[in-house]
């Protein structure tokens, strides 16, 4: 496909609630996202980097940086025909997956309205309806968390997961565990922990908790491997999983039983599939993470987690529960039994809010024309 325009925007959009993890607070969101214009048709990526490199190395001002000078020339000198074209032609570029994926993503919605097809069905997909789950972050007291687990419950959310780090972790557990016998329930460390810790993380089995996220460092499988054999609660490996490879050494070395996909930390849906298969043929049970998206992140999540392995609910929750307003229309929703219905329109099915964007962008370039001749 011919592609006649690439535009980089930065959204301000400030969360309806602080999102605490063992990494820092996030407030207010800097939303980078891509808009790819190819014979008529637009297509959205959205950059899930952070406002800090503090989750990865990337940060929305160095994708911002890779994809104005770099990635978005290579793609309007390339027209690739499919989003899965897409990492052969930024192969050049090493590590800066999460600027990648902006762009691969968009060139599979663009690809999806051009034949006709959802995203869900281009990508494989095979579920009507995604369970999920919720992610919530550190709290300043118990009570209040117990009163927003008790909303999240209320509004039908299948799995509850607790930001935890040292001081925030078993105490906690007892509570919930204590009011929700029978809830699952699972914790993400963010890397807080380290090997000395190995006993108190043992303790963690004693809650029957689906699975501990991340509990060591940010790029390890050997100790998560070590801990693995320690302790009985599962782990699930995030950012330590960047592609297929990991997945597979993951598999190899035990370092975990469960693997949360993201699309920006692997670069795009190629590798998403890519994790996605090898894990299923291992016998790894997937689910797809979340990043604090908006609605455009938010509709690509969604269409990964119709995939057959994607068994676990995943982060990928309602619209208002980030935003006040959300960029799309209609906004994201979760039925009374926790599932988003998966939309089954052309392409990315939501409906991008351009009038709202335009409100929300402080920051707009466009890649070089030179490159688009
Ligand atoms: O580790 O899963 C994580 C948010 C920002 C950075 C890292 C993570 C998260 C979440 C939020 O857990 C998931 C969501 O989008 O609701
Ligand atoms: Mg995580």
């Amino acid at each position: 496909m011919k592609i006649d325009g690439i535009i980089l925007r930065e959204l301000h959009l400030p969360l309806v609630r602080p999102f605490e993890t063992s990494f820092g607070v996030t407030r207010e969101r800097r939303v980078l996202l891509a808009e790819i214009h190819s014979e008529g048709l637009t297509g959205w990526g959205e950059c899930t980097a952070g406002e800090h490199p503090y989750f990865s190395g990337e940060s929305t001002d160095s994708a911002w940086q890779v994809l104005l000078h770099e990635l978005g020339p290579m793609l309007a000198a390339e027209s690739p025909e499919h989003g899965g074209d897409c990492p052969r032609l930024f192969r050049k570029v090493r590590g800066n997956r999460m600027a990648k994926a902006t762009l691969e993503n968009a060139i599979w919605d663009l690809e999806a309205q051009r034949e006709g097809l959802s995203l869900s069905s281009l990508l494989g997909g095979v579920r009507e309806r995604i369970p999920c789950g919720v992610s919530i972050g550190i709290q300043s007291s118990i009570p209040e968390l117990l009163d927003i687990i008790e909303k999240e419950l209320g509004a039908g959310y299948q799995r509850i997961k607790l930001k935890c780090k040292p001081g925030w972790d078993v105490e906690v557990f007892e509570k919930v565990r204590h009011r929700w016998p029978g809830i699952t329930l699972s914790c993400d460390a963010n890397s807080a922990y380290r090997l000395r810790d190995v006993d108190h993380l043992v303790s963690f089995d004693g809650f029957d908790l689906l699975m501990i996220e991340q509990p060591l460092w940010h790029d390890d499988f050997y100790f998560h491997s070590m801990l693995q054999k320690r302790i009985e609660t599962p782990i699930c490996l995030d950012e330590s999983i960047r592609n297929r490879r990991d997945a597979l050494a993951a598999a190899e070395m035990e370092s975990c039983k469960i693997i949360n996909i993201k699309l920006g930390r692997v670069g795009g849906f190629s590798e998403a599939i890519a994790v996605h298969n090898a894990a299923q043929e291992r016998g790894i049970a997937v689910w797809c993470g979340g990043m604090l998206e908006t609605g455009i992140g938010r509709a690509h999540n969604i269409a990964i987690s119709t995939l057959p392995n994607f068994s676990l609910p995943g982060d990928v929750s309602a619209s208002a529960r980030y935003w006040k307003e959300d960029i799309i229309e209609p906004e994201v929703t979760v039925t009374p039994q926790g599932e988003i219905e998966v939309p089954d329109t052309p392409g990315r099915g939501y409906d991008v809010r351009y009038d709202l964007i335009e409100r929300l962008t402080v920051r707009k370039e466009t890649v070089s024309a030179m490159a688009l001749v």
